[in-house]
């Protein structure tokens, strides 16, 4: 090889569909967050905007990305790394975040049907912290319907275990039946995360794709969630996959990656803390 020629590998690309979580801590920020830590070239298409309101006991205030420039947003990133493109690396691996209504449920499903993806991480998003359950039903039930059965890993939190299992989850044993319900309706490798909700002093989660089941374990870093922990742990699977690891080699670091983000997290005037992705450097 002359020296012309010589240039470095191209890194594995991964694309997250998410929301813009303004404060920084959750969604697709986090999301790239954690793709740059890991060593992935991150890309985002962005499908709404999450604005906490600290008037209003920092409640969600979201406003929705027209479909058309979701639309414009997924046609540009298959047209530069998709399977035809002619990329260094191809884009073959997608996160899911949050959707947030029926309208980009579609819209994301028909990208996903024609993007030739070998992986598809879904972050089932049915609620985010501060919204009512319920709040929007017609949403969570088009996710399970049409993004559900498209997914290659899934990672629910103990809320949406319980709505997409319809059991109550009190206990470890409660959460492994979970997961192999979830396993059945979405063939996918689940990672059900029981986190702080379950009692005791281990954040437990499930790891289950048909033939393998692994807890994992790590000593609860206080009581309360953290922001951004929930799609950094996705995020961190996602890019896992990209680069080529198992479901649960994947699962493994993503545990490992989130925890540290957890035990550096960062506090502000909001009354949560987030996730600091660089954490596991720190
Ligand atoms: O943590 C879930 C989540 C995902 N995506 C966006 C969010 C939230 C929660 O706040 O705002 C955009």
């Amino acid at each position: 090889m002359t020296s012309t020629e010589l240039h470095s590998e191209s890194p594995a690309i991964a694309l997250t569909i998410a929301g813009s979580e303004a404060t920084g801590g959750a969604g697709a920020q986090a999301d790239l967050k954690t793709f740059q830590e890991l060593g992935v070239f991150g890309i985002v298409n962005l499908t709404c905007i999450v604005s906490f309101d600290p008037k209003d006991n920092w409640n969600h205030r979201f406003v929705p990305v027209d479909q058309q420039v979701i639309a414009d947003q997924l046609e540009a990133t298959t047209a530069a790394y998709g399977p035809e493109s002619g990329a260094g690396s191809v884009l073959d691996t997608v996160k899911i975040g949050m959707l947030g209504s029926p309208a980009t449920i579609s819209t994301v499903e028909t990208a996903l049907q024609g993007g030739g993806f070998r992986n598809i991480v879904l972050d089932p998003v049915l609620i985010c912290k501060g919204q009512e359950p319920g709040h929007a039903l017609d949403t969570d039930q088009a996710l399970k319907a049409q993004i559900l059965p498209l997914a290659t890993f899934v990672t629910p939190n103990h809320f949406e275990s319980e709505s997409l299992s319809g059991m109550t989850i009190s206990t470890v044993d409660d959460l492994v039946e979970a997961a192999k319900k979830i396993h059945a309706l979405s063939g996918a490798a689940v990672l059900a995360k029981g986190g702080v909700r379950l009692a005791g002093d281990a954040a437990v989660d499930v790891f289950y794709d048909g033939e393998t089941l692994e807890i994992l374990s790590e000593p609860k870093v206080g009581d309360v969630a953290v922001s951004g922990a929930g799609c950094s742990l996705a995020a961190a699977v996602t890019a896992g996959l990209a680069k080529g690891a198992t479901p649960l080699e994947a699962a493994r670091t993503a545990k490992a990656f989130v925890t540290r983000g957890i035990e550096n997290r960062v506090t502000s005037g909001a009354p949560f803390t987030a996730l600091w992705q660089g954490g596991a450097g720190a």
